[in-house]
């Protein structure tokens, strides 16, 4: 069957496991287990593949929080931001409930319902707690996911295991207190605020035991850290280490988000946070060790869609009491969807496997690495126009083959407001964000950017509307490739940007 798409309007950008939130790429499911692979192919988080075809959805039931961290202050009501800790409406968990029922039904390819904020989710375990008992009871087929900071995780390791919580993810900044000093500057432990390392101690001590009671409950433990250039950039490739000597199965390292409009202490502080290729350098650095998450999108304690959007708007409460849900006939139809989508995922990757094998006796190339910029909208194709693209995915091709690194937000410049300030257009700031990508590859492109590009050396695509990603960058890296452009050296430094 034909499946529905998810979101014909240019996706909007999202920030989800605040700082606490996680991905395997298809080939790093191949060693798996039958029963972990059952638990993280439709997870958009756990696994790269399938967040190009399935969503999640937060609700912020979890206001408080028993930790501060220097680079958090929630807060309500920010219609500008979409980053960690923010949320528009906070909900009881019977809104919460309702609000998951409705969004289940009405996009059926939302498999994973989590609780990541605005605060700390164990830090209001009521709240949580209930929301999840009713969850897992009125609407089974959903997968229940929870992010926390960890210090009250080996209290609430019983309960979770009772609720069918599969996957938790557990923010680790640091193995060291004299670097949690650094980063906490309180935590709320046994009714007493305590400061400074001795709180950062009793944290770590309470992150790695909580780690260790997952991991032996056979709970999927996904590790967040926050890179602070400065702080613990240093030390983030050890804790990569231990916390996979525990049994973590997936680690999720992500650039601190950090400016003086958001009041936090670094913030404020001017702490800045790290550029694209040092925290690509760092995911390589942990890669050989970990399983590595390149594609957490940071999203908002109450985000609603696949990683990159935000459908939020469509399900504020006053427009959840207005709908009749059926949760039944809904489940039924879900479930007809799930198969098709793992039909198509499972064709696709055959088709992947089949191709490889044919092209096995083509010489290998010795050329060099080339990055590529995607416009996608989901399902693993490239679907979007240039112009209404609000993220870019951006791909690495090699004589090794395709892989997934990144991706670059943007402003929107089709139909909006074309100035963003600093005299800049809107269309050369979206190009300044793809510095370093040699192509874009995309459904359609207007002359406008389609000039603007190759006058900043990177040239756009759209020949490969609707193809498969992968094989499509592939494709482009084996054209320059015929045509001798991966023999210069490193050209992406010479070119000037827009
Ligand atoms: Fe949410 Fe986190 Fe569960 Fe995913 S988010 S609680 S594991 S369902 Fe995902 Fe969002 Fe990154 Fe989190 S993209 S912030 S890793
Ligand atoms: Fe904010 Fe608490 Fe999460 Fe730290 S642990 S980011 S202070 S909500």
């Amino acid at each position: 069957m034909e499946l529905p798409v998810l979101n014909e309007t240019p996706a909007a950008s999202a920030g989800g496991c605040s700082s606490h939130s996680c991905g395997t790429s298809d080939d790093q499911l191949g060693h798996l287990s039958d029963e972990i692979r059952s638990k993280v192919e439709n997870h958009p988080c756990y696994s790269e593949d399938a967040h190009h075809y399935f969503a999640r959805m937060h609700v912020a039931v979890a206001p408080a929080c028993n930790i501060q961290c220097h680079y958090c202050n929630r807060k309500y009501d920010c219609s500008n931001e979409s980053r960690p800790g923010v949320v528009s409406e906070l909900l009881t968990p019977d809104q919460a409930v309702k609000k998951t029922m409705a969004v289940a039904a009405n996009i059926p390819q939302m498999t994973v319902l989590g609780i990541a904020g605005p605060g700390d989710p164990l830090a209001n375990p009521e709240r949580t707690f209930e929301t999840f008992r009713r969850l897992s009871a009125e609407a089974p087929d959903i997968k229940l996911c929870v992010s926390t900071n960890g210090l009250a995780l080996p209290e609430s390791v019983e309960e979770l295991s009772k609720h069918n919580i599969d996957h938790v993810t557990i923010t680790i900044n640091c193995v060291d207190p004299e670097i949690g000093a650094q980063i906490y500057p309180w935590i709320f432990w046994e009714n007493k605020r305590i400061k400074g390392v001795k709180g950062a101690k009793i944290l770590i001590e309470q992150q790695q035991k909580g780690l260790e009671m997952l991991a032996a409950k056979g709970i999927l433990v996904k590790v967040n850290s926050v890179m602070i250039p400065g702080v613990n950039d240093k030390h983030l490739a050890e804790v990569s280490k231990i916390v996979k000597a525990k049994g973590a199965f997936l680690h999720n390292v992500m650039p601190l988000i950090a400016e003086a409009e958001h009041g936090t202490f670094y913030g404020v502080m001017g702490q800045r946070g790290p550029t694209q290729d040092e925290l690509m350098e760092l995911q390589d650095s942990c890669s050989g060790d970990m399983n590595m998450m390149r594609h957490c999108r940071q999203c908002r304690a109450d985000a609603v869609g696949l990683l990159g959007e935000d459908r939020g708007d469509e399900f504020t409460m006053d427009k959840i009491e207005s709908m009749e849900i059926d949760y039944q006939s809904a489940m039924e139809k879900r479930k007809v969807i799930h198969e098709a989508i793992a039909e198509e995922m499972h064709s696709k990757r055959a088709a992947k496997v089949e191709k490889a094998a044919s092209h096995a006796d083509e010489p290998k190339l010795n050329t060099r690495p080339v990055l590529m910029a995607i416009a996608t909208s989901g399902q693993g194709v490239i679907n979007m126009h240039f112009g209404h693209a609000k993220e870019f995915l951006i791909y690495e091709a090699s004589p090794n083959g395709v892989r997934f690194m990144s991706h670059r937000k943007t402003d929107l410049y089709c139909g909006g407001d074309d100035t963003c300030g600093d005299g800049e257009s809107v269309l050369q700031q979206t190009i300044r964000s793809l510095a370093g990508c040699e192509a874009v590859l995309c459904s359609k492109i207007g002359y406008e950017p389609w000039d603007l590009l190759e006058k900043a050396g990177i040239v756009p695509n759209g020949e490969h509307a609707m193809e498969p990603i992968e094989e499509a960058v592939m494709a482009v890296y084996k054209e320059m490739a015929a045509a001798g452009k991966l023999d210069e050296a490193a050209p992406q430094e010479e070119r000037a940007t827009a």
